[in-house]
């Protein structure tokens, strides 16, 4: 089209085209720019949040134009791609991100200061992108930033909630649930593609049919169907949301039923209209199989369509596209694709199978039975038949080689099958991942090895171990260090010389020297003691408690959950309350002073979960109250936890819990965030843990409990040999029983998963060896020196956990792809 324009029509786009510099004038007359046109608003009315809006508008000019720029080389160069199907991205906040990426947050903040405006206040105005539950979908928006980071062309597919998960406000001690509309005020991050529209079919019928060449063909006869739209946003994520198809039936409408008429275009906006607030369980929900279908159909179209354009023959569809499964969540894609390739594309079915199997790679999250996707057959068949059709097909050919390699062996074949024989029937959509993938992968090394031996045990045995890999998971240290952060990220970098670390974050291993330098361990502390002032103000003013900086900080921030143990912790401070309640004043001198905090949500339906955080903040009442404690105990619950509280709890811990039962949390992300920022940790041999053990060393890391292959064991023996309640800990519940914290009978339902429940946490075998972990952290803290020089450690061996890593291994090993990187825009 361009080279059909006369050479000044050329000329006069780019001279135009050329961005806009960025003094700090420029940039000023931007913001204003937006503030009187975009916002119509004058200099007199506006706010902090005004500021806010017109600052993001400003910063997402200058992002779009790069943004264009990488797009418009990468459809030159057309290179392959990897796609990322995330049911969650849980972003956070993007201004400070976005800034600091582009390196203008200085001239920004001094632009918005000169027109009257502070930086961290309207910073603070932005409402998070709540998109996500908790660490798998802030895992998905950290290799986001790595993908981008590193130059790999890679995009993000997710679905757009108009909900994202849930506001906590705490009630009488207990957990309420608020909705989160997060786009109340408009997102100035999203872009809308208007253009950019699929129509996903649901329900109706099959049609089965012979070609002219006798070759059965069947048609997928649809009964319904709903509009994708799609939203981008900055980081290359696309997400859909849904629409009518037509905005009210017609026919209904002129036969006077209005009310039948827009009854259909609210089920088609309620697709996408809340985030599943479940973390590691799942939800068995019609409306959460559409959600699944509706994402991965119109994600898959749009990739289709890209690879398409450029013309190739469909076998070089694997050479062009990587996509990888984040959970099971998009298992239907791998169906979606074989169903377009076979009945869309007339494919044959191996050659299509072929092609699937080399395109998908899965990320297995958990081994909790509880969150093991399965779908019932009589639900999936009525809304996706010619997809269960397809199922079945996958399964039947697929069980057929599993018996020509293992014969006669019934049982193997009912314990590999995608369908589990129940009543209902039940689709598994785990081993629908691993047949339709070429790598499966778990996140972290012994969680990796677990999947081996327990959930896909059969698996490994039929396609062998080559398949089967480990990622471990990683964290973005722009964000979680560099921005969350800032103080200790200038000393960082004052330290090595320069900031390199930031995109190679093994350089931090420079730190180690310096460890030994009594100066720099003084201002290391001088920043983590302004972390924590900073973390003391805001717990005063949500929870108006009086928390000393001086005290130890012990920090556990994750979602509630019986296997994270927070009932373990809770218990353990009551253990600490009644024994320095039992203490001379003498005794008490010597008592290191110690804050605990916690912090996360319930999922709405977890009972349990829900009475923990009851439990929690009973405690809390009676002992932040009692003089007889005072400042040697403190106990607090900070409502709402997300990720822009963790911008500032991560900071200011001395020390974190990451306390799970052996072998049940896959890798954790947190303790990464914790110890990256220079915070020791306590935890079980769980998860990265363990590897962060390896690195950091075990005089920097406080670990407790059983391990891993010991829980079968003790689980076995506690169920049928009756062993008995550590006394600690019966104790602690004595006390409870007491009515110590409220009426006793609040808590009985929680005491009872202990007793009756037969502790399946096996909270009682760990509980000594937990008291007597905390209680070294309590020596070690004594000697300050020590500490710091343990800190400095801590942060300077955390290089392997930079999500860069993570993303680089993904692709050499599993996506096949490379960077390309654009050339500089000068911006930076
Ligand atoms: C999770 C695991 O529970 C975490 O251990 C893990 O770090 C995270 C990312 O891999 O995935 N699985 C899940 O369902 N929610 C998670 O946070």
């Amino acid at each position: 089209e361009k080279a059909k324009w006369p050479k000044e029509t050329i000329e006069l786009w780019e001279r135009l085209s050329k961005k806009e510099a960025n003094d700090v004038e420029t940039i000023e007359k931007s913001i204003v720019h937006h503030v009187t046109t975009t916002l119509a608003r004058a200099a007199y009315n506006m706010d902090n949040f005004s500021a806010y809006q017109a600052v993001a508008l400003s910063t997402r000019d200058r992002l779009i134009s790069r943004w264009n720029e990488t797009q418009g080389q990468l459809s030159k160069v057309d290179p392959k791609r990897v796609y990322y199907l995330s049911l969650e991205f849980l972003l956070g906040r993007s201004m400070d991100n976005a800034l600091l990426n582009m390196g203008l947050k200085d001239k920004y903040g001094e632009g918005i200061k000169r027109l009257g405006f502070n930086m961290e206040d309207v910073i603070e105005s932005e409402v998070d992108a709540a998109l996500g539950n908790g660490g798998l979908g802030r895992l998905a928006a950290c290799y986001m930033d790595s993908l981008a980071t590193l130059d790999y062309p890679a995009w993000g597919y997710g679905l757009r909630y108009n909900y994202g998960i849930f506001q906590q406000r705490i009630v009488d001690g207990y957990q309420t649930e608020y909705p989160d509309y997060w786009l109340n005020f408009d997102n100035p991050w999203e872009l809308p593609r208007l253009d950019i529209s699929i129509q996903i079919a649901f329900g109706g019928h099959v049609q089965t049919t012979q070609d002219e060449y006798g070759v059965t063909r069947h048609t997928w006869i649809p009964g319904s169907s709903v509009q994708a739209i799609a939203t981008e946003n900055c980081n290359n994520i696309r997400l859909w949301r849904s629409k009518p198809t037509k905005a009210f039936d017609l026919t209904s409408f002129n036969e006077g039923n209005y009310e039948k008429s827009v009854e259909d275009a609210t089920n088609a906006e309620k697709i996408t209209s809340v985030l599943y607030p479940n973390d590691n369980t799942m939800a068995g929900k019609e409306l959460r199989l559409k959600q699944q279908y509706f994402w991965t159909a119109a994600s898959l179209h749009d990739i289709v369509r890209r690879f398409k354009k450029s013309m190739r023959e469909w076998s070089d569809f694997p050479d062009q596209v990587a996509i990888q499964l984040n959970d099971t969540h998009p298992t239907l894609a791998i169906v979606e694709l074989q169903r377009l390739l076979v009945d869309e594309e007339l494919l044959s079915w191996d050659d299509a199978w072929e092609i699937v199997t080399k395109t998908f790679a899965f990320t297995n999250h958990t081994v909790l039975p509880e969150a093991m996707e399965k779908w019932s057959v009589p639900m999936f068949e009525y809304l996706l038949p010619r997809h269960l059709q397809i199922i079945f097909d996958i399964n039947l050919f697929f069980l057929q080689k599993v018996e020509k390699k293992f014969p006669n062996d019934r049982g193997l074949l009912n314990r590999m099958s995608i369908i589990e024989e129940a009543q209902p029937q039940q689709i598994r959509m785990a081993h629908l991942a691993v047949v339709g993938s070429h790598k499966v992968n778990g996140v972290a090394a012994l969680h990796s090895n677990l999947i081996k031996t327990t959930i896909f045990k059969d698996f490994v045995d039929y396609y062998g171990e080559d398949k089967f890999v480990n990622k471990t998971n990683g964290i973005t240290p722009r964000r979680w260090l560099h921005q969350a952060n800032p103080q200790l990220s200038a000393l960082i970098t004052e330290a090595l010389g320069n900031d390199k670390w930031l995109k190679n974050l093994s350089l931090l291993k420079g730190l180690n020297a310096k460890a030994e330098d009594a100066a720099f361990r003084k201002k290391w502390m001088t920043i983590k003691r302004a972390n924590k002032v900073r973390l003391a103000q805001l717990i005063k003013d949500r929870c108006d408690i009086d928390v000393s900086p001086d005290a130890l900080f012990d920090i556990q921030v994750k979602r509630i959950h019986e296997y994270k143990r927070q009932f373990m912790n809770i218990l353990a401070v009551i253990h600490r309350y009644r024994t320095i309640k039992s203490m001379t004043a003498a005794q008490k001198a010597s008592v290191q002073p110690r804050v605990v905090i916690f912090g996360g949500k319930a999922a709405p339906g977890y009972y349990i979960a829900k009475l923990v955080i009851k439990l929690i903040n009973s405690v809390a009442a009676v002992v932040n109250q009692d003089p007889a404690v005072g400042d040697l105990l403190k106990v607090v619950f900070v409502p709402d936890y997300n990720v822009s509280v963790a911008e500032i709890i991560v900071p200011a811990s001395d020390i974190s819990q990451h306390i799970s039962t052996a072998g049940t949390e896959a890798s954790g992300t947190s303790n990464m965030k914790f110890v990256l920022n220079g915070g020791l940790i306590i935890g079980t041999l769980d998860g990265a843990n363990i590897e962060i053990l390896e690195e950091i060393g075990e005089d920097n890391i406080f670990i407790f409990g059983c391990m891993a292959h010991e829980v079968e064991d003790l689980r076995h023996a506690q169920r049928y040999r009756g062993v008995p309640m550590d006394p600690a800990l019966q104790g602690v519940i004595s006390a409870i029983e007491r009515g110590t914290f409220e009426d006793p009978k609040i808590f009985q339902p929680l005491i009872s998963t202990l007793t009756v429940g037969k502790d399946f946490y096996l909270i009682s075998a760990d509980f000594a060896s937990y008291i007597t972990a905390n209680q070294q952290v309590d020596a070690a803290y004594k000697n300050q020196e020590e500490w710091s020089k343990k800190s400095i450690r801590c942060t300077a061996n955390m290089g392997k956990f930079s999500s860069d890593r993570s993303v680089k291994e993904y692709a050499d090993e599993i996506w096949n792809i490379k960077p390309y990187p654009v050339e500089d825009e000068g911006h930076l």
